[in-house]
């Protein structure tokens, strides 16, 4: 097997109350699990594709072999945007100060705005999907969302922020009421992750 699940790296609780140790468990154990096998199927015949990274794969997917580009977008997308929701869970992480709070300010005003924005981008998204704060091919911060498991990267853009809007990611806990799931996130950022992206995006 080409790819095995990223650890947690926390305990199933450790973002309660506002993520429950439940979903998370069922999300990790069971969702993301799921994308890795998908993704590894996907590849089973290709060993040069096998050499590269799931964010190598959906960062060029033109490049691949037709009869596996869906599935790769679809299941490599899912392995890549959980890598990185995981990474960016965490709570009482202060919100973030230097360049990244500059360049947020610059371009949304304030941090409160760009959550406004990012609960809009995660409550618009309809059906299933990620909402995201992206470095755009400009070099500017933007707010957007994708649909299923596609990437940014796909897109060419560097994926900073990102908060999972599918039904799994929240309704043992928050049901149909998205908006709370999404207002839950904001106190479980891991800011630090978030300006570690932003850092080396901007090298
Ligand atoms: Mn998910």
């Amino acid at each position: 097997m080409a790819y095995t699940l990223q650890p947690l790296g926390y305990a199933f609780d450790a973002l309660e109350p506002f993520i429950d140790a439940k979903t998370m468990e069922i999300h990790h154990d069971k969702h993301h699990q799921t994308y890795v096998t998908n993704l590894n199927n996907a590849v089973a015949n290709y060993p040069d594709l096998q050499t590269k990274s799931p964010i190598e794969l959906i960062s060029d997917l033109q490049s691949l072999p037709e009869a596996v580009q869906t599935a790769v977008r679809n299941n490599g997308g899912g392995v890549v945007n959980h890598n990185m929701y995981w990474d960016q869970l965490k709570k009482d992480v202060p919100l973030p100060t230097g360049r990244l709070a500059d360049a947020i300010k610059k371009e949304f005003t304030s941090i409160d705005a760009l959550k406004d924005q990012l609960t809009k981008a995660g409550l618009g998204r309809f059906g299933s999907g990620w909402a995201w704060l992206i470095l755009d091919g400009g070099g500017n911060l933007a707010v957007t969302s994708t649909a299923n498991q596609d990437s940014p990267l796909s897109s060419g853009h560097v994926p900073l922020l990102t908060v999972d809007v599918w039904e799994h990611a929240y309704y043992l806990k928050y049901q149909n009421r998205r908006a709370d799931y999404l207002a839950a996130f904001w106190n479980v950022i891991n800011w630090n992750d978030v300006v570690e992206r932003y850092e080396q995006a901007i090298k």
